[in-house]
């Protein structure tokens, strides 16, 4: 009898696990809780990264270089805006946008993001349960040296410039999980946190009301998104030094405290195993770097195996 399992997952990173997951486990076993916490309104529109960056990993028409947008984009939406003066500064393709605009739509016409998401899915022909973590609208604001900045602006206009001093999700006091998402964590045998950023991906899944109380019941196994601490590059790097943390995988599980029961960590760190179980926290050391669907299936593999054994702990 396969396992009931439910990952909490953002975007590029935590959606290759969840690819592999999907590839192994029975139809009906997986479900996915998602970050809603990066969504924003652009254009008029509305804007689900990270639930999209999972639609089209799933989907296999995911763009293999960015791990965000599609595959095969052409750009004459942005070009075109680009002539008229119009904001660019966030590259949304053309096959990208007509997603962003059906949903858009969808919503303008009352339905929940959770009925536009089942509904993209069944269009894309995804068959795993994919959640957003609310229905309502939850916003990661970055509080920075340049004051409080919404996301996107952060990320992606502002390039992670300014320096970051924390991180608000605005409305989640008020936020309910999407429905499915209390029931499915209910039924789950193993929980997995996938190899998403834990500050800006994970924690505000674990912030809207009742999803943490659900998840610390269950067996909970994490996969570290930090591999080599030093080797880390690129915006997370700067904002984890900006904000006093040292990156390795020892300070995720440290992150996580009392939810953890097992933790996948890289061949580089397996020197932290020790301070890791000395935190009461099994760990499994194998290769986590996913450069191709062979290596999400093998890890989504590990992940269940060890995952099987903290069941039984
Ligand atoms: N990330 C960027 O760094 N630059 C972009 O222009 C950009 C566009 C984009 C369009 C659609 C989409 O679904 C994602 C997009 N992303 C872009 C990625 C995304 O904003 C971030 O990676 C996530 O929010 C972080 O998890």
């Amino acid at each position: 009898m396969a396992l009931n399992v439910v990952a909490l997952a953002g975007g590029v990173g935590g959606s290759k696990l969840v690819h592999g997951l999907a590839e192994i486990l029975p139809e009906g076993k997986l479900t996915v809780i998602a970050n809603t916490g990066d969504d924003f309104e652009h254009l008029g529109l509305t804007i689900c990264p990270d639930l999209d960056t999972l639609v089209y990993t799933l989907a296999g028409l995911a763009n293999p270089q960015t791990g965000w947008g599609r595959a095969g984009e052409t750009w004459g939406f942005l070009e075109t805006l680009e002539t008229l003066g119009g904001p660019t500064w966030f590259q949304l393709g053309d096959r990208d946008l007509a997603l962003h605009h059906e949903r858009t739509r969808r919503l303008k016409e009352g339905q929940s993001l959770s009925e536009v998401t089942r509904h993209i899915c069944q269009a894309l022909d995804i068959s795993i349960n994919l959640l957003p973590m609310s229905d309502h609208p939850v916003r990661t604001i970055v509080d920075t040296d340049d004051g409080e900045l919404a996301f996107q602006d952060y990320f992606v206009a502002r390039r992670c410039e300014p320096r970051v001093k924390g991180f608000r999700f605005a409305g989640v006091e008020t936020a309910s999980p999407a429905p499915g998402v209390i029931e499915a964590l209910g039924t789950a045998d193993l929980v997995v946190l996938c190899p998403s950023n834990p500050w800006v991906s994970l924690d505000p899944i674990l912030a809207v009301k009742g999803i943490r109380d659900a998840v610390v019941e269950k067996a909970v196994v994490g996969v570290s998104p930090i591999v080599g601490g030093k080797a880390i590059k690129g915006p997370a790097a700067k904002m984890y030094s900006e904000l006093g943390i040292q990156p390795s995988a020892l300070t995720v599980v440290e992150h996580f405290g009392d939810l953890l029961k097992g933790m996948v960590i890289d061949t580089q760190d397996e020197h932290l195993a020790i301070d890791i179980e000395a935190l009461d926290v099994h760990v499994r050391v194998t290769n986590t770097i996913m450069m191709n669907v062979r290596d999400r299936i093998r890890i989504a593999e590990e992940v269940l195996e060890f995952g099987t054994e903290m069941m039984a702990r």
